[in-house]
Order: structure tokens, then C-alpha cells, then sequence
């Protein structure tokens, strides 16, 4: 299910009238020292639900590919020639979720759990097995599964975007931009990476790409002002929702992460419910590292969802296990390739079934 149908849904609801927002962005910048492109949001014609479930079910397996070949290449063979299921066959099983990058601590989960119903007689064979592992991993990452909701309110829903150096998070605001316009929202975006000219073009154009205002200053510029001026001008044009992008730091970096928990003092003083959203974009391709991150992240910010990225490009989306078992915190998107539409709302049960379901091909 993309974000789209999700707002569409959310939309139809009895009690999102009363204070909509219109969702046609203003013509003219209110903004004295910002420096703004604006033009107006197209809406999308709707699609049946369904259908999109079952495209985005299609389109997910073939972005896991690599992921998927390898707990399927891992996993089925291992399940063939229905071997007895004992000590050494549970002992390998566990060896391989820890080489298809489920972590530790879930994949001690599953153990557990596993060798409970094989001494509980509940799974005698390797059908049962398969069966039972599938649940397992299905477990572990639905409660990870909650889909970003902007409510309909009087002021912009804020989303503060953060994570290391390249991790996607500019990118990420663009699809994410994208989507809430596609779904009848007014957007903004912030240029908080001020480290570099290159990142406040990079984000302009992906608001003009979208045809939504970028609130900037030049390089060098204070981050933590440039997301309040921002949010100050999207409140006076009654924006929907503020995306504020920042410069990737290290979660090691105490100087720059004081810097973020600025940017979130700065900003309650407009609302003292903004940031609505802090979320963090994690590369997917760097597994147990992504792990490290979104912990320290969590503990400096105070995290409220996960983008996972280019999980298209990596066999390491066993991560996602190890993340949800370990973090307490929602996933609330996938990144699933480099254009303005590989972006999808976190499923727990596509997402399994695109890596482990036996006719998913
Ligand atoms: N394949 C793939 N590439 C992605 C995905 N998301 C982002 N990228 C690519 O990753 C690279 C870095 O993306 P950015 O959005 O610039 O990352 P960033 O976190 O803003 O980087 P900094 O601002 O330098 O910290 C770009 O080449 C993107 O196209 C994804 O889901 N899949
Ligand atoms: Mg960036």
C-alpha cells in the first residue's frame, strides 16, 4: 500500500472536514529572507486499493531481488529433502539467520521459539519448520508496522528527516513529497543541510520536480533558522506538512547531533508539538551498522519512524528483523530504488512474503 491510498482513506474519514487545509499551495512567498519556488499541487486520479496492493506486492519482490535470493536460496534449500529436524539441523538454521542478517537477538528470538514447538511436538517436519519460521519473522517486525499519519490540523505536521552522510534522506523527501501531494496534502520543504550549496540545489530541485516551495538560505547558513523561518512561512500559508531535511553527521559527532536537538528547541517555540515526525533514514546496505545508528539516534532525538533505503540494492534486508526486534520505534517506509516512486509504506506481510513465500516468483 502506498502513503497515497493511505490518505485517500484517511481522507473519507467522518471527522477529517472540519479544519482541512486547502491543498492548493499560494501563489506568492511570504517569506522575507527565504528564498522560495512555488507553484501549485496536481492531484493524482485515485486507483483501486486492491489493485495497488497486489502492484506494490509484484514490484516488492522483484526490488528485494538480492535479499530475496538470499533467504530463499538459504532458507528453501535448506527446508528440501525434508530432513529429520534436530539438534544439527536447528543449529544450522540458526547460523543462517545470523549470515542473512537477522541479528542476534532476533534470531535468538526465533531459536527460542522454534526449539519450544519442536519439544512441544508442534513441528516434526520441514514444512512445519518453514511454516513456523515464517511466523516467527512475520512477529517480529509487525509491530514495527505503522504507517505515518498526518492528521488534519490548523498548523503543518513537521517532519524533521535525519541520519548519517548519504544515507538517502534527501531522495527519501523527494518520493515522500511526492506521495503526500499524490494524496491531496500542501507541502514545503526545508534546506536544513546547509553544509553544502550542492544540497540545497539537490533539494530545490526536487522541489520543483514535485512543484512544491523550498524554504532556503545560502550555504553556511544557520540550520536550526533556516527550519524555523520555514516553519514560520508554511504556518502563514497554511501548509499542510514541513519537510526539513539536515546534513548527514555521525551519531558519534556530539557537536552536530547538539546541533539537531537545536533545530528541536528552535522549533517548539512555533508549536510545542513540532517536530511532529523525527525520522530516520538508515541505508539499508550496511546492516548491523544501521543497527548502531538508529540506537544513538534514538537515545540523542528521541526518534518516531525508520526509512529503510535501497533495500533494492543490497542482500542485507534480513536488517530489517534485527531493527525491529532491537528498536522500538515504527518503520514507516522502504526505500526500494533511485526514482521519485520507490518509496513504499512498510507491510510486514508483503514484506515477508516477498522474501520467503514459496510461489512468490
Ligand atoms: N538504489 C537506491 N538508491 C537510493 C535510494 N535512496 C537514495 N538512494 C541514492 O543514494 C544516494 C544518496 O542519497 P541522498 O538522498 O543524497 O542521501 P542524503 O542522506 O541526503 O546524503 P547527504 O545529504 O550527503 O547526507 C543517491 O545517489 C540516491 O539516489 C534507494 O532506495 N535505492
Ligand atoms: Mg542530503
Amino acid at each position: 500500500m502506498g502513503i497515497f491510498s493511505f490518505l485517500k482513506r484517511k481522507k473519507s474519514a467522518p471527522e477529517a472536514d472540519a479544519s482541512q487545509h486547502t491543498n492548493q499551495l499560494p501563489a506568492s512567498a511570504s517569506d522575507d529572507n527565504s528564498d522560495e519556488s512555488s507553484a501549485s499541487a496536481t492531484p493524482q486520479p485515485a486507483s483501486d486499493d486492491r489493485q495497488l496492493a497486489a502492484e506494490q506486492t509484484a514490484s516488492l519482490e522483484k526490488r528485494l531481488t538480492k535479499t530475496r535470493s538470499r533467504f530463499r536460496d538459504t532458507f528453501l534449500d535448506f527446508f528440501l529433502g525434508n530432513k529429520p529436524i534436530d539438534d544439527d539441523l536447528l543449529e544450522e538454521l540458526e547460523g543462517q539467520l545470523i549470515t542473512a542478517d537477522v541479528g542476534v537477538d532476533a534470531t535468538q528470538r526465533i531459536m527460542d521459539a522454534l526449539n519450544n514447538r519442536v519439544s512441544r511436538s508442534e513441528v516434526n517436519d520441514s514444512d512445519a519448520l518453514r511454516e513456523a519460521l515464517t511466523q516467527e519473522l512475520l512477529d517480529i517486525i509487525l509491530p514495527s508496522e505503522a504507517p505515518l499519519e498526518i492528521p488534519d490540523s490548523d498548523s503543518p505536521f513537521v517532519i524533521l528527516v535525519v541520519g548519517v552522510n548519504g544515507s538517502g534522506k534527501t531522495t527519501t523527501i523527494g518520493k515522500l513529497a511526492k506521495q503526500l501531494t499524490e494524496g491531496g496534502k500542501s507541502v514545503m520543504l526545508a534546506a536544513g543541510d546547509t553544509f553544502r550549496a550542492a544540497a540545497v540545489e539537490q533539494l530545490q530541485t526536487w522541489g520543483e520536480r514535485n512543484q512544491v516551495p523550498v524554504v532556503s538560505q545560502g550555504s553556511g547558513a544557520d540550520s536550526a533558522s533556516v527550519i524555523f523561518d520555514a516553519l514560520q512561512s508554511a504556518k502563514a500559508r497554511n501548509i499542510d506538512v514541513l519537510i526539513a531535511d539536515t546534513a548527514g553527521r555521525l551519531h558519534t559527532q556530539s557537536g552536530l547531533m547538539d546541533e539537531l536537538k537545536k533545530v528541536k528547541r528552535v522549533l517548539g517555540k512555533i508549536d510545542t508539538a513540532a517536530p511532529h515526525e523525527t525520522l530516520l533514514v538508515l541505508d539499508g546496505g550496511t546492516g548491523q551498522n544501521a543497527l548502531n545508528q538508529a540506537e544513538q539516534f534514538n537515545e540523542a532525538m528521541g526518534l518516531s519512524g525508520v526509512v529503510i533505503t535501497k533495500l533494492d540494492g543490497t542482500a542485507k534486508g534480513g536488517v530489517l528483523f534485527a531493527l525491529a526486534q532491537k528498536l522500538p520505534v515504527p518503520i514507516r517506509f522502504i526505500g526500494v530504488g533511485e526514482t521519485v516512486d520507490d518509496l513504499q509504506v512498510f507491510q510486514a506481510q508483503p514484506f515477508v512474503d516477498a522474501l520467503l513465500k514459496v510461489d512468490a516468483s
